[in-house]
């Protein structure tokens, strides 16, 4: 049975990630860790530590005392949030995944964590953008990005660790809220549409990136981890997705459950600049091919869950 150690658990992927695992391998086999405490229930079902993902040798001692056998790094600074402190995101995103690798080294773990789409740039062919491709990002996250993945492909050419990872679209999720990204708006429409029928999108009209609902983004944590070594090629940093989309897609999609839905748009020229550096759409054959990669949901499936889960929740 697998022992993992999960970082920045109490975030948007880990609220989710952790549950499952714990339903997969077992409560007591799955460590969560994060900076901050609450009350929730990751906390409540299993082993918590805090930790400060940038303190080495607390990460090594947490590791040890669990004496884990993967890793799966999540804690990291989006985009928007590095754009506006790219030191701090430099610190945390680099600091927290050389820690993490350099964990995963002495305990011989294996690793997964994310990279994203941000890890692409102006220069990079927009559509079905392939899995080899230019990568040269004009924000903090994507450098973050394009050094993390080449770091864990170091780690694994140099040291024989086992690392693995994807490139994230925007995930989209009713239970926990993501922090400070540019595809934010992807999941604040379903929020606003259910609680006031309307949304003001900080995205500008016709601006189309890559989506995923979480459920997918899961599985594909779960099946990369689990698959088969020698049929992967790439390892690290495969590009999955499971949509491209505009924020009137979503407005559409919204309005067959919610008729008199209304779309604004009120542009943040920071994260606008920023979604416009990344792909419209990026091809995920690699993906498909090497490990099987497939997504349930498509926007309108999607949909109609997110509305149905959002209601629920915010009644
Ligand atoms: C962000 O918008 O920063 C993230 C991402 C695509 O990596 N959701």
């Amino acid at each position: 049975m697998k022992k993992i150690l999960v970082t920045g658990a109490l975030g948007q992927i880990g609220s989710e990630l952790v549950l499952r695992l714990r339903e997969i391998y077992g409560a007591n086999n799955v460590v969560a860790t994060d900076i901050r405490k609450v009350d929730c229930a990751v906390v409540q079902s299993g082993p918590f530590e805090l930790l400060d993902v940038t303190e080495a040798s607390t990460f090594t001692t947490i590791a040890r005392k669990y004496n884990v056998d993967t890793i799966m790094h999540l804690a990291s600074l989006l985009s928007a949030n590095a754009e506006n402190n790219p030191l701090l995101a430099w610190n945390i995103n680099m600091g927290g995944l050389v820690n993490a690798l350099e964990t995963s080294r002495e305990l011989n773990a294996q690793i997964f964590t994310p990279s994203s789409i941000g890890a692409f740039g102006p220069t990079t062919p927009k559509d079905i953008t392939p899995q080899d491709t230019l990568q040269r990002p004009t924000t903090m996250y994507g450098v973050n990005k394009v050094s993390g993945e080449l770091l864990c492909d170091y780690y694994y050419h140099k040291f024989g660790i086992d690392t693995r990872g994807v490139r994230f679209p925007g995930l989209i999720s009713y239970v926990a809220p993501p922090g400070g990204g540019t595809t934010d708006y992807a999941v604040e429409i379903y929020y606003e549409a259910i609680k006031n029928q309307s949304y003001t999108s900080y995205i500008e009209k016709g601006t189309f990136m890559d989506m995923m609902y979480m459920p997918d983004a899961i599985d594909a944590i779960i099946q990369l981890m689990e698959a088969d070594a020698s049929n992967l090629i790439h390892r690290n940093a495969f590009n999955i997705t499971a949509m491209s989309a505009e924020p009137e897609d979503f407005a559409k999609e919204i309005r067959k459950h919610i008729p008199s839905f209304k779309l604004n748009y009120d542009i943040d020229p920071g994260r606008q600049a920023i979604a416009e550096s990344w792909p419209n759409a990026i091809d995920a054959s690699a993906a498909k091919k090497e490990w099987g990669f497939k997504a349930k949901y498509d926007l309108s499936t999607m949909t109609e869950d997110m509305l149905k889960k959002l209601e629920k929740k915010l009644v």
